[in-house]
């Protein structure tokens, strides 16, 4: 069965004024469907063809170039999507806010180390908090890939992830990767990050 764009979770105006409708229309509408499109073609007629999409990316090394870009850029997107919405922002609660003030000392030292993955990774790319061996940490990815990777440099599982890439905030902030940077922070949906960090953190190995 091919893979299909998810529908975004919200409007596409919904996480203005941080993120701009064409941003999302293009973004989600253009970007996002062109990922899934080539991952399509990528594996059709292959025998990786009824892989589910978290296994082709844990294994993209080891299947293809297109896979490890379009197989990523559908993962990575569909997860951003998820972990954004309006009404958002503010700070974590509960056992996640406890993991990050243990890991990294505060909230807003976490947003500066956050923030200093996406402003120095170079080119395209995303940053990305993860669980590793049961801790919270930072790390960014080139391109399309991510912490789930067979090939990424540090490995775990994604709870928050941001897209550095142009197209995430040209319109809108255009050469100002900072700018985009502190404006995000107001549409991250903690709850679901919140989720995440519990899922994962329930199956992390201490
Ligand atoms: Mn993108």
């Amino acid at each position: 069965m091919a893979f299909t764009l998810p529908a975004l979770p919200y409007a596409t105006d919904a996480l203005e004024p941080h993120i701009d409708k064409m941003t999302m229309e293009i973004h989600h509408g253009k970007h996002h469907q062109a990922y899934v499109d080539n991952l399509n073609k990528a594996i059709a007629g292959t025998e990786h063809e009824n892989k589910s999409l978290e296994e082709l990316v844990k294994n993209a090394g080891k299947i293809s170039p297109a896979v490890r870009n379009n197989g990523g850029g559908h993962w990575n997107h569909s997860f951003f999507w998820e972990i954004l919405g309006p009404n958002a922002g503010g700070k974590p609660s509960g056992k996640l806010a406890d993991a990050i003030t243990s890991a990294f000392g505060s909230f807003e030292t976490f947003q500066e180390k956050l923030n200093t993955a996406g402003i120095t990774r170079f080119g395209s790319g995303w940053a990305w908090l993860i669980i590793r061996d049961g801790k919270l940490e930072i790390t960014s990815t080139p391109n399309q890939d991510n912490p789930l990777m067979d090939l990424a440099d540090v490995k775990g599982t994604p709870i928050l992830g941001i897209d550095v890439w142009e197209h995430a905030y040209y319109l809108k902030y255009q050469n100002k990767r900072p700018d985009y940077l502190k404006a995000i922070w107001n549409v991250i949906d903690w709850k679901k990050v919140g989720k995440l960090y519990e899922k994962a953190e329930a199956v992390a190995v201490h």
